[in-house]
């Protein structure tokens, strides 16, 4: 039994808009895990700059994600919903993780090279210590749960090495400082169901991505049911009729894609999504699809356009959930400092 209490973290990046990938890797699930968990659901603005952004887009895009989190179903009364530039301790506790993780450890991130591509000389410093401060999202609350999609697997394995350097680096000072073995969880990745990867509806070997150049690569939860159907019908396949048994899906990346979020979004598995369309051809698939995407997208979609037109609400919402995340989040930097040896104030 661990010593530490239960407590899920995790974050979205209010960056051009927000996908059908996002709602089943990451927001769909976040909602799940309000029934049996302590959530804290953070809207990662410090990580939105790491790429220039226009600072209206910015603006914007935190709002709508907020927007995004409570249509989808997250409450900001019982749970903390907030964004990190308002709890400076994120950016605090960053710069000592600058000081544990190793160069080497940030050479080999893959998102990093994705997203510098060949001109890495001139990405920004931000980008490249990003998962430094996302580790510091995560344990500034001492989190022990971060549901995300596949693609944030290797940068959670970072946050578990950073946790366990400094448990190890300073676990004299943390034991004698009554903290016991570690200061730090482990925090466990939850990649779970059967959309953790949604691909372009373009090319099934590409993940859907806020940045492809193509919209038609992707459903945006913004996007109306008339859009929604287009995208859908002419979203990539091949000629074969649907598989009956899940193993016919391997080496049908699109087929694969489009019964796994048909399954995400029904709440089945894809087994019995193929249980009723496996044999039968793409085209009545695609139309049921189709259906139960608008039938589940709509009222989120409608839900976030009313929000959004109340920036007032959203930006109060953001306030009270940064002071109650703050609250969590300044004894946490306050220990680290004493365990560092940083002195500070003391009331
Ligand atoms: N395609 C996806 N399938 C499943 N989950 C996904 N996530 C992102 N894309 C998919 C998950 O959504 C959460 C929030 O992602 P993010 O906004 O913080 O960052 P991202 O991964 O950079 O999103 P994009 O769309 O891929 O943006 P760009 O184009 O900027 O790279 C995370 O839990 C993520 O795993």
């Amino acid at each position: 039994m661990s010593k530490f209490r239960e407590r899920v973290f995790s974050g979205v990046q209010p960056t051009g808009g927000v996908h059908i990938g996002n709602y089943l890797g990451a927001i769909k699930r976040f909602v799940a895990m309000q029934e049996t968990h302590e959530c804290i659901y953070c809207v990662v603005d410090l990580h939105a700059i790491t790429i220039w952004l226009d600072p209206r887009e910015l603006e914007a895009g935190i709002r709508m994600i907020t927007a995004a989190f409570i249509a989808a179903g997250i409450n900001p009364k019982s749970h903390i919903v907030f964004n990190q530039s308002q709890v400076a301790e994120h950016a605090e506790l960053a710069w000592v993780f600058n000081c544990v993780a190793r160069m080497g450890w940030l050479n080999r991130m893959t998102q990093f090279k994705e997203k510098a591509g060949k001109d890495r000389e001139n990405a920004s410093v931000g980008l490249f210590a990003y998962p430094n401060l996302m580790a510091a999202d995560i344990l500034a609350y001492r989190a022990t749960h971060v549901p995300v999609g596949e693609d944030q697997k290797q940068h959670l394995e970072l946050a578990r090495d950073i946790a366990q350097k400094f448990n190890t680096d300073f676990a004299e000072r943390i034991a004698a400082l009554g903290y016991g073995e570690a200061f730090f969880p482990l925090p466990e990745p939850l990649i779970q169901g059967p959309a953790t990867r949604v691909m372009s509806l373009r090319d099934g070997t590409k993940k859907m991505s806020k940045s492809d150049a193509s919209d038609y690569s992707r459903i945006n939860l913004t996007d109306d049911a008339e859009t929604v159907a287009q995208k859908i019908r002419k979203a990539k396949t091949d000629p074969e009729p649907l598989p009956t048994e899940v193993a016919g899906l391997e080496a049908r990346p699109e087929a694969d894609n489009l019964v796994g979020m048909f399954a995400a979004l029904d709440d089945v598995t894809k087994a019995e999504v193929l249980k009723e369309f496996g044999g039968g051809q793409f085209s009545r698939f695609k139309a049921a699809l189709a259906d139960l995407a608008v039938a589940k997208l709509g009222p989120i979609r409608a839900e976030m356009q009313r929000l959004q037109n109340d920036t007032a609400y959203l930006d109060g919402v953001l306030a009270e959930g940064s002071h109650r995340a703050r609250a969590l989040a300044r004894p946490t930097m306050d220990a680290i400092k004493d365990i560092v040896g940083l002195v500070r104030q003391r009331s």
